[in-house]
C-alpha cells in the first residue's frame, strides 16, 4: 500500500542534496513532457490539485482538472514560464475527471496535446485537442481518439515524417482491465484484478502509429515488448523491470529508446530497440527512486545535450499527489548505455 505522505524525511536536508530544484513553485505539477518547439523548451506537465479525493491504489486522489504549459529558454533555467489553463476538463466534451499525464506535438505550424481523462463511465480514455501556438489555449476534439484506453501518451515523431502514440499504465491506469481487448468492468476498486501471475509475461505498454491528421489512430495498437538479456519478455513478477506507466521514446545515435516507470519499485528504466515498435531490450536505470510515489519523466535534446525532465513530491513536503516537475542533465555513455542519475547527492 503506498504511503500518501511521507513523514520521516528532514526535507531542508533533501533539497540540499537534491541535484535539481522545482522549475516552478506556485502550482503543483507532475509528469512532464519536454519539447523542443522553435528552439524554446515547453513542457506539458499534469497539473496537480488537492480535491480532497480519498487515497487509494486506483489513484483516486490525483483528481486534476486542468494543464498548463510551461515553458524555458534553456533546460538548464532554474526557473519556468507558467501560460496559464492551455485545457480545462469542463471544456472537454467527453471527459469526466482525471487529468493524467499529457504529452504534445507539432506539426505544419499546429501543435497536438495529448491527454487521458476519465470519461463519464469510469474509463480513461486518451483525447486530443489542437492550438495553433505551443502553449494553447488548445480545442479539444469532441470525442476522445477512437478505440483508445487506459493512460499516460507519449508522441514520437520519426525522422520520416511518421509520428507514434505510446500509452498504457497498470493499476489505476486500467492497462490490465484492456486484456481481452474490450473494458472489463468487474471488481472496480481493484487495481490489482486481472493481472497476469508473476510467472506470465508482463503487461506491456502499447504503441500506434497516428494517422496524417495526428487526431486517430492508425493501426490497431501493438504490445511495446521489453526482453531480458535472454531474449524474453520480462515477467509480470519481475516488478523491479517491468513495465507499469509513464512511457517515453526517443532515438540516440539511430537506435530506439523506450523508458519507463516500474511503478511501484519506483524506478525510470529503459530499454533499447532497432524500430519504433520494438521489440526493445532491456537496458538499466534511468533515474533511482524520488521523494513521492510515482516516477516520471521525458528525454529531450536541446543543441548537443540531452536533458531528463521528471518530478518528486519534494515541494510538498512528500506528498503522493503534490509533486513538482525539475530537470537535469542526461548523459549517453560511449556505448549507448544512460548513465543512471541519482535525484539526492
Ligand atoms: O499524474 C497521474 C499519474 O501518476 C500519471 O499518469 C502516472 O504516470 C503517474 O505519474
Amino acid at each position: 500500500m503506498p504511503e500518501d505522505s511521507i513523514t520521516h524525511i528532514d526535507f531542508n536536508e533533501l533539497n540540499k542534496r537534491a541535484i535539481s530544484q522545482p522549475l516552478v513553485k506556485h502550482i503543483y505539477t507532475a509528469d512532464p513532457s519536454a519539447h523542443v518547439f522553435n528552439g524554446k523548451i515547453y513542457i506539458y506537465p499534469s497539473h496537480d490539485i488537492d480535491a480532497g479525493d480519498a487515497f487509494d491504489d486506483l489513484g483516486s486522489h490525483f483528481a486534476m482538472e486542468d494543464y498548463h504549459v510551461l515553458s524555458m529558454n534553456h533546460p538548464s533555467d532554474t526557473e519556468a514560464t507558467d501560460n496559464g489553463i492551455a485545457l480545462h476538463v469542463n471544456d472537454v466534451a467527453w471527459a469526466e475527471k482525471q487529468m493524467w499525464a499529457p504529452d504534445a506535438t507539432e506539426k505544419n505550424g499546429k501543435y497536438y496535446l495529448y491527454f487521458p481523462a476519465k470519461d463519464y463511465n469510469g474509463i480513461f480514455r486518451i483525447g486530443v485537442a489542437v492550438s495553433d501556438s505551443p502553449v494553447g489555449p488548445f480545442t479539444p476534439q469532441q470525442q476522445a481518439i477512437n478505440n483508445s484506453f487506459s493512460i499516460d501518451p507519449a508522441v514520437f515523431k520519426d525522422d520520416d515524417g511518421s509520428y507514434y502514440i505510446y500509452f498504457g499504465g497498470i493499476w489505476g491506469g486500467q492497462l490490465q482491465r484492456w486484456r481481452t481487448g474490450s473494458f472489463n468492468a468487474e471488481q472496480p476498486e481493484s487495481p490489482f484484478a486481472f493481472l497476469p501471475a508473476d510467472n506470465e509475461p508482463a503487461l506491456t505498454a502499447k504503441v500506434a502509429r497516428l494517422t496524417n491528421d495526428l487526431l486517430e489512430f492508425a493501426e490497431t495498437p501493438k504490445d511495446v515488448v521489453i526482453l531480458d538479456e535472454h531474449e524474453n519478455p520480462l515477467l509480470q513478477g519481475d516488478n523491479n523491470r517491468r513495465f507499469f506507466e509513464a512511457s517515453w521514446l526517443h532515438k540516440y545515435n539511430g537506435k530506439y529508446y523506450f523508458s519507463y516507470s516500474t511503478g511501484d519499485t519506483h524506478f525510470l528504466c529503459y530499454a533499447i530497440g532497432d524500430n519504433p515498435y520494438g521489440p526493445f531490450t532491456y537496458a538499466g536505470r534511468i533515474l533511482e527512486p524520488v521523494v513521492g510515489w510515482t516516477s516520471h519523466h521525458s528525454i529531450v535534446q536541446f543543441n548537443n545535450k540531452w536533458y531528463l525532465f521528471y518530478h518528486d513530491s519534494s515541494l510538498s513536503k512528500g506528498v503522493t499527489h503534490l509533486r513538482c516537475v525539475k530537470a537535469t542533465e542526461l548523459m549517453h555513455d560511449e556505448n549507448g548505455f544512460i548513465q543512471t542519475i541519482q535525484p539526492y547527492k
